[in-house]
C-alpha cells in the first residue's frame, strides 16, 4: 500500500485527506476538517492565513506515515514577501471591495490575446493594480499564491505552479510563462513573480516526507477527479463556486469567446481548462447561515415544491457577502419576506439555469460536442440541482464524486511516484472503477 496527503482549502473549510492506493483502488480518509472564516480588519476582508496554516499542519500531523504531499486551494490571491521572506500583511480576500472600479491601461482585448483568461473583478492583475499604491507593495520581493505560499513554509522553496498560475491574469497562455510585455506595461517588477513549476514536479521536503506540486488551483485537480470517458463531457465543479465547461487541447481566443467570458485556464498534462465562473452555490451558503444552518435535506425537499423563479445568479452583486437573502429575494420580485424553501428554489433553479448557458455557449464556442455533464465537489451531493441541471441541459448529468478535488491532487502525487501511470485518461480509468457516481436522466416537464 502506498500512501500520499492532499491538503484541500476551500472558501469555508480547507481538509486534510489521505489517499492509500493498493491493486488499483484508492481509500480515502480524512484526516482534519477545519473552519475557514475570512476576517474583516479595518474595513478589509483577509484570510486567516495563520489559522489555515495550523490547520494544515495539525492534519499532517495525523496522517501517519505518507510518501509526499500536495496542497491545492482557490486561485487568484496571494502574499507578499519582503527581501528577508516575510509575509508582509494578511493576505486579502478576494471577494473584497478592493478592486472595485479598478481600471488598467491595457484594453480588454489585448488582455484576453495575451492570458486569455475570463475578466472576473478580482483577478490577481486587479488585486494588484489595487495594491500598487500600498507601503508593503514598495518592499515587497515577491508574491506567491496561497498553496506556493503555504510550500514556502513547509519547504523553503518559491515557485509559481503553472495551473495557478494561471488564473493570474499575468500569464501568456501560449507561452505558459509570466508574460514579460505585460508585466513591462504594467510597471510590474519580473523578480516579484517567482519561476514556474509544473504540476508533478517536487517542490522539497518537509520533515522528511517531499511535497509534490499538484494541480494546485483546486479546480485544475477537480477537472483531474472527474470520472469521464472520453472527450465528450462538460464539467461542473461545484461547490461555493460553479466552474463550469470542458477540457480542450488548445485555447479558444475569438472575439465570442471573449465576449461570452470564458477563461483558458492551465489544466494538468497541458490542456485547457475552458470554463466560466457561475456564482455557484455561494448564495445558498451564504443564506444558510443566516438562516442559523437549516437541515440542507429537508430545506432542498421543500424547495422542490416552490414554484420556480429565475435570477441572474452572476451579476456581480452577489459577490460580495452580506444580506444574501435579501438581495436574492429583491432581484426575484419576491417579498423580503419570503420563505428559505421559495429562495432556495430560484437559487437552485437559476443555477441549474446558468450551468445550461454556459455548457450551450461553452460547445458553439469551441465546436465541441458534450453528450454528458459531470458534477464534481459538493454540488454533486444536492440531488435537487443535479436534477435540474439534468433537466435544463437536456443531458444526462453523473454526479460524483463530491472529493474530486483531493483525488485529483493524490492521482498527480500518486503519478509522480511512479504507483500509477498514465495520461488523464488512465488516471479518470481508475476512478471510475472505484468512485460512486449517480446518473440523473433529464425529465420533460
Ligand atoms: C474555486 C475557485 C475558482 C476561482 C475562485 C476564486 O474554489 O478556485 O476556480 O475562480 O475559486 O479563486
Amino acid at each position: 500500500m502506498r500512501s500520499f496527503a492532499a491538503v484541500d482549502l476551500g472558501a469555508s473549510s480547507g481538509r486534510v485527506m489521505v489517499g492509500r492506493f493498493a491493486d488499483g483502488a484508492i481509500e480515502l480518509t480524512e484526516t482534519h476538517r477545519f473552519a475557514n472564516e475570512p476576517v474583516r480588519v479595518g474595513g478589509t476582508l483577509h484570510w486567516d492565513i495563520l489559522g489555515l496554516y495550523r490547520g494544515m499542519l495539525e492534519g499532517l500531523g495525523r496522517t501517519g506515515p505518507v510518501e509526499s504531499i500536495g496542497i491545492d486551494s482557490w486561485a487568484v490571491d496571494y502574499g507578499l514577501l519582503d527581501a528577508s521572506g516575510s509575509l508582509l500583511g494578511n493576505p486579502v480576500h478576494y471577494r473584497d471591495g478592493r478592486t472595485d472600479g479598478v481600471r488598467l491601461d491595457i484594453s480588454d482585448e489585448r488582455l484576453y490575446e495575451i492570458t486569455g483568461l475570463q475578466k472576473l473583478p478580482f483577478n490577481t492583475i486587479y488585486q494588484l493594480a489595487a495594491a500598487r499604491a500600498t507601503p508593503q507593495f514598495e518592499v515587497a520581493q515577491q508574491m506567491l499564491l496561497i498553496p506556493d505560499l503555504l510550500a514556502y513554509w513547509l519547504t523553503g522553496e518559491i515557485g509559481a505552479e503553472y495551473t495557478n498560475a494561471s488564473t493570474t491574469g499575468l500569464l501568456d497562455v501560449r507561452t505558459r510563462d509570466w508574460s514579460a510585455p505585460l508585466l513591462a506595461e504594467l510597471g510590474l517588477r519580473p523578480s516579484l513573480l517567482p519561476p514556474v513549476r509544473p504540476p508533478g514536479s517536487i517542490i522539497g521536503e518537509y520533515r522528511g516526507t517531499k511535497l509534490t506540486a499538484v494541480g494546485s488551483h483546486d479546480t485544475a485537480s477537480a477537472v483531474v477527479g472527474v470520472p469521464a470517458f472520453g472527450q465528450n463531457f462538460a464539467y461542473i465543479s461545484c461547490g461555493t463556486w460553479s466552474l463550469v465547461g470542458l477540457e480542450l487541447p488548445e485555447p479558444v481566443l475569438s472575439k465570442e469567446s471573449r465576449a461570452a467570458n470564458f477563461t483558458n485556464e492551465g489544466g494538468v498534462d497541458g490542456t485547457i481548462r475552458y470554463l466560466r465562473n457561475v456564482m455557484g452555490l455561494w448564495p445558498l451558503q451564504e443564506c444558510m447561515r443566516e438562516w442559523g444552518s437549516p437541515d440542507i435535506g429537508e430545506l432542498l425537499r421543500r424547495a422542490s415544491r416552490e414554484k420556480p423563479v429565475v435570477i441572474d445568479l452572476d451579476d456581480p452583486s452577489f459577490l460580495p457577502p452580506g444580506d444574501m437573502a435579501q438581495r436574492v429575494a429583491k432581484a426575484a420580485g419576491l417579498p423580503p419576506d419570503a420563505s428559505p424553501a421559495q429562495l432556495t428554489r430560484c437559487i437552485v433553479d437559476s443555477l441549474a439555469l446558468a450551468h445550461r448557458t454556459a455548457i450551450e455557449q461553452a460547445q458553439e464556442i469551441s465546436g465541441r460536442h458534450v453528450d454528458a455533464v459531470h458534477i464534481v465537489g459538493g454540488g454533486a451531493r444536492n440531488e435537487l440541482l443535479c436534477q435540474l441541471t439534468a433537466d435544463a441541459c437536456g443531458l444526462p448529468v453523473l454526479a460524483g464524486p463530491v472529493e474530486a478535488t483531493a483525488l485529483g491532487n493524490l492521482l498527480i502525487q500518486a503519478r509522480a511516484a511512479g504507483v500509477i501511470e498514465g495520461d488523464l485518461a488512465g488516471l479518470r480509468a481508475v476512478l471510475r472503477e472505484t468512485q460512486r457516481v449517480v446518473r440523473y436522466d433529464p425529465v420533460r416537464r
